[in-house]
């Protein structure tokens, strides 16, 4: 049957799951928007700005591990999504990014909103498609679905001009796939996953290090399976956190560069590095040359473009996650690492990282270790970028898969609320607090209007230090005291929120502290608290750029006591 180039994107969209989509229109993808209401199962939700419709789709992705779709108008609009899918592109989350363009003989005339969008996005996505025949866009579309969430996961870009999406063409959905030269391993080498565990078996000082991997391939029991039967300690990388229970005994915390001192000491002094799911990052392994100077190091990953590309590695293997702990657990020996843990736990217990101060004063990892008490966890905590995230990384426990959304390698500032929205859309029964700083949620606070129009109930906490806080540390530390304009002049966010119909509150002092999250959470909508923390609070410990994990600059605040 004939159906428009806009009819066959909707039906294909259908075919392929899609429930929701963020977006906003524009000339462009006004087509496509005038077919939209022939199809009620795809919820369309309307966002503010184009950012926000690829953060959302983001945010999206990560709790479902089904792809995000974000739609945009051609020109300006289709511009605006590039953060949000280099920061997919970065993290590894299957985001399909929908433009339009303008028709095609207009297309190279520097036409009214034309930009060359695939050209744009060539290296942030993991393909990307100009459609020029309609009759290709049903199999490009089904192709895209597939690339972007197989393999290593990753943004795939449809740039449709407007008169595609008008002309018709006849509608056939692909039942099969045929991309000769697109290729992932799901199984690891059978030989190189034995040698594997050769050396797990013989490890006297092993060391896990966990990724996101872990979570894109849900590998939770197989991960576990691993370091219970091999007692191994797992430390994780920041988007590795909630791959692995945060209260499980074999559980060491975060490496890099603001790990807890004896995750660093772990891997720095381990004899074999099993590194699952995770790109040796330069903020997880500090300065590479200095990086677990005794250790053999196993590799598992699905992208083959990862091994050996900053950490050499003894073994790599590369593969779907799960796949591979499958059978590798099969070949692993029940082991005990007596001294190994002993020596672990004197680490912990000289470095004591997870402590607040007994302080008058309102600090910010008080307030994130109450949000944990209050929820104990059972909530997924959406982070923007700075010192509020590394104090949302390091003081809740995330004992629940998969509750810890960030962006990880890109670090983009206002990632928080647009994902906060995709994480709530897609999980609506779970709670979902966004924890921002006060510069970031700048960044995206339009998209409070979004919220409200789809009353979604989502907990918003500001860190509000009045400062870009972690620009101001590196000022304080670096730049001898310097801060050159990395103080803020903030509106009043309480206020803010109250005009976009957001009830909310200031929390000035420790006390008020509990029962405001308490409020927050029984509110049945979207409630913001606006927290007025130390201005001058550091994140530690830290390791300084340019060094290794074994220099770790730790609080030097003495008068620290564990609270908890
Ligand atoms: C979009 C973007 N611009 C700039 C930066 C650089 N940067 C990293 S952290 C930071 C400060 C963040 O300030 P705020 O949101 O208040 O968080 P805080 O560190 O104070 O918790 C900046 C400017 C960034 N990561 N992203
Ligand atoms: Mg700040």
């Amino acid at each position: 049957m004939k159906k428009t180039g806009a009819q066959i994107l909707c039906e294909s969209l259908v075919k392929e799951g899609v429930e929701v989509i963020f977006g906003i229109l524009g000339g462009a993808v006004l087509p496509l928007y005038d077919t939209l209401p022939q199809y009620p199962q795809l919820r369309h939700i309307l966002v503010r700005h184009e950012q926000g419709a690829a953060h959302a789709a983001d945010g999206y992705a990560r709790v479902t591990h089904k792809a995000g779709v974000c739609i945009a108008t051609s020109g300006p609009g289709a511009d605006n999504l590039v953060t949000g899918i280099a920061n997919a592109y970065m993290d590894s989350s299957p985001v399909i990014a929908i433009t339009g363009q303008v028709a095609r003989p207009f297309i190279g005339k520097d036409a009214f909103q034309e930009t060359d969008i695939t050209g744009i996005t060539l290296p942030i996505t993991k393909h990307n498609y100009l459609v020029t025949d309609t009759e290709e866009l049903a199999k490009t579309v089904k192709e895209a679905f597939y690339i972007a969430q197989t393999g290593r996961p990753g943004p795939v870009l449809i740039d449709i001009p407007k008169d595609v999406q008008q002309e018709e063409a006849e509608f056939v959905y692909p039942e099969k796939i045929d991309l000769p030269g697109y290729k992932f391993v799901s199984r690891g080498h059978l030989i190189q996953i034995k040698k594997a565990a050769k050396l797990i078996n013989k490890a006297e000082q092993p060391v896990i290090i966990a990724g996101r991997g872990i979570i894109i391939s849900q590998a939770y029991d197989e991960l576990k399976e691993l370091a219970e039967k091999a007692q191994i300690p797992v430390v994780n990388t920041l988007l590795g956190i909630s791959s692995f229970p945060g209260n499980h005994i074999l559980n060491f915390g975060m490496i890099g560069m603001h790990g807890m001192a004896y995750a660093n000491m772990a891997v720095q002094n381990a004899d074999l590095i099993i590194a699952i799911g995770m790109r040796f990052d330069d903020r997880a392994t500090a300065s590479t040359s200095g990086f677990a100077p005794q250790a053999r190091v196993i590799h598992i990953d699905i992208d083959p473009a990862e091994i050996g590309k900053n950490i050499p590695a003894d073994i790599p293997i590369v593969g779907d996650i799960k796949n591979v702990l499958k059978t590798m657990n099969k070949e692993i020996d029940r082991r005990e690492h007596l001294d190994w843990f002993s020596q672990l736990e004197q680490w912990r217990y000289e470095h004591p990282v997870l402590e607040t101060k007994q302080d008058e004063k309102l600090l910010p990892q008080y307030i994130i270790h109450q949000i944990y008490e209050a929820t104990q966890g059972d909530t997924i905590i959406v982070t923007g970028v700075g010192q509020n995230q590394m104090w949302a990384a390091q003081y809740f426990v995330y004992t629940k898969p998969n509750s810890f959304i960030s962006s990880g390698g890109l670090g983009t500032m206002g990632f928080e609320l647009p994902a906060a929205i995709g994480a709530k859309v897609g999980r609506p029964e779970e709670m979902v607090w966004s924890i921002a700083g006060d510069g970031g949620f700048q960044m995206t606070i339009q998209e409070l209007a979004t919220i409200t129009q789809e009353n979604l109930a989502i907990k918003m906490a500001i860190l509000n230090n009045g400062y870009l806080g972690m620009v101001r540390q590196w000022q304080e530390l670096f730049y001898e005291h310097r801060y050159v304009d990395t103080k803020l002049w903030n509106p009043d966010f309480v206020k803010i929120a109250e005009a976009y119909d957001i009830p909310g509150i200031r929390v000035k002092h420790r006390e008020e502290v509990t029962p405001a999250i308490q409020k927050a959470i029984d509110y049945p909508g979207p409630f913001l608290i606006d927290f007025v923390i130390e201005p001058e609070e550091n994140v530690y410990p830290m390791v300084s750029p340019g060094e290794s994990l074994s220099q770790i600059l730790e609080s030097p605040r003495p008068e620290r006591v564990s609270s908890y």
